[in-house]
């Protein structure tokens, strides 16, 4: 133990020299840490798969889905557990519909090209009114008060939740790397949740600056086998706020899923995170609690610890900060 001390206490000397952490204080990297999830299935319900999913909501046992592309465009009231369609409101084949979200008694669903949303009410789905937006339409969601829209950009439109205004916007951003193809929308516990187009990935973003703070990886969701064309990617997002359950879907997918998420580890994270040469900073963390095994056969602590990675330009340029979970010390650790 004394060695394995000795030489965390030595490495942290030449970390602290190391050029490369040189103006980035353990501080600052603690502030910047970015979480990435795996997620566990927890129940599997059944999905239209002739549903080209461009929006998903969740209130009182069923899910709200928005349907796209031209002549098959639709706003649906899905019962969850058994994937029947129990009402549903067609759009005219000029529409291509997209990103849905339910405020207080209302439905809101955007179109993708032709800048104009729908207001239903969310009982009859009768159209109450109609809104102009400018540019595409792709995800919605609301935190009861706002309105968040993506339109394929690294930008999230906040609208007002009763006039449709605009009020500004959100940089969407991975450290110093605007995240772009933001898709389907959430709002879940104070964050966005937002799927990137074409990926498995969500990014849990902070709606006050924009920040991504932590990745959701749902690679293996959905076998490949059940993917019926190239487009069928995921895309949609639903969130059961008093149950705190979280639903997943994606365009012609024969499933919706409940999953529940969990950090990924330490290990994993940085397999998965390290980024090609030149590609920067990325971080990684774990809470407390969990045991930090590190990438390296040098280090090993077998403690508690909060584990703050930074890596870069792998595998020679590898470094992270560790700090005992019960201790003030920060060590930084490099191999
Ligand atoms: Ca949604």
């Amino acid at each position: 133990m004394r060695t394995i001390l000795s030489r965390i206490v030595a490495l942290s000397l030449l970390v602290g020299c190391c050029p490369f952490l040189m103006g980035q204080t353990s501080s600052q990297v603690s502030a910047n840490v970015l979480q990435e999830y795996t997620f566990a299935i927890i129940r599997v319900f059944p999905h239209d798969t002739s549903a080209y999913t461009q929006g998903l909501a969740y209130r009182d046992g069923f899910l709200y889905e928005g349907t796209g592309r031209n002549g098959l465009s639709s706003l649906r009231k899905v019962r969850l557990e058994t994937g029947e369609v129990i009402q549903r409101a067609d759009l005219g084949s000029e529409f291509f519909g997209e990103g849905i979200t339910l405020i207080k008694d209302k439905v809101i669903q955007l179109t993708w090209k032709s800048g104009v949303g729908f207001v239903y009410d969310l009982k009859s789905f009768h159209l109450l009114r109609t809104f102009a937006y400018s540019g595409e339409g792709w995800g919605l969601a609301t935190d009861g008060r706002e309105l968040f829209l993506s339109d394929g950009t690294s930008e999230i439109r906040v609208l007002d939740g009763d006039t449709f205004r605009e009020k500004r916007r959100i940089r969407v951003r991975d450290g110093a790397t605007s995240i772009d193809q933001l898709n389907e929308l959430e709002c879940v516990e104070g964050q966005i949740f937002a799927n990137v187009w074409h990926s498995n990935r969500i990014a849990r973003i902070s709606p006050q600056s924009g920040d991504v703070v932590g990745w959701i990886d749902l690679t293996g969701l959905l076998s490949p086998i059940y993917r019926l064309e190239s487009e069928a990617v995921l895309n949609g997002i639903a969130y059961d706020p008093i149950r705190k359950r979280l639903f997943v879907t994606g365009k012609l997918w024969p499933s919706v899923f409940e999953i529940r998420l969990s950090l990924r580890s330490i290990a994993s994270s940085w397999r998965k995170n390290a980024p090609r040469k030149g590609a920067g900073f990325q971080r990684v963390q774990l809470p407390l609690g969990c045991f930090f095994q590190s990438v390296s056969a040098l280090i090993r602590p077998r403690f508690p610890a909060t584990v703050e990675g930074v890596v870069r330009d792998p595998p020679l340029r590898r470094a992270c900060s560790c700090r005992r979970a019960t201790g003030g010390v920060g060590l930084r650790i490099m191999h």
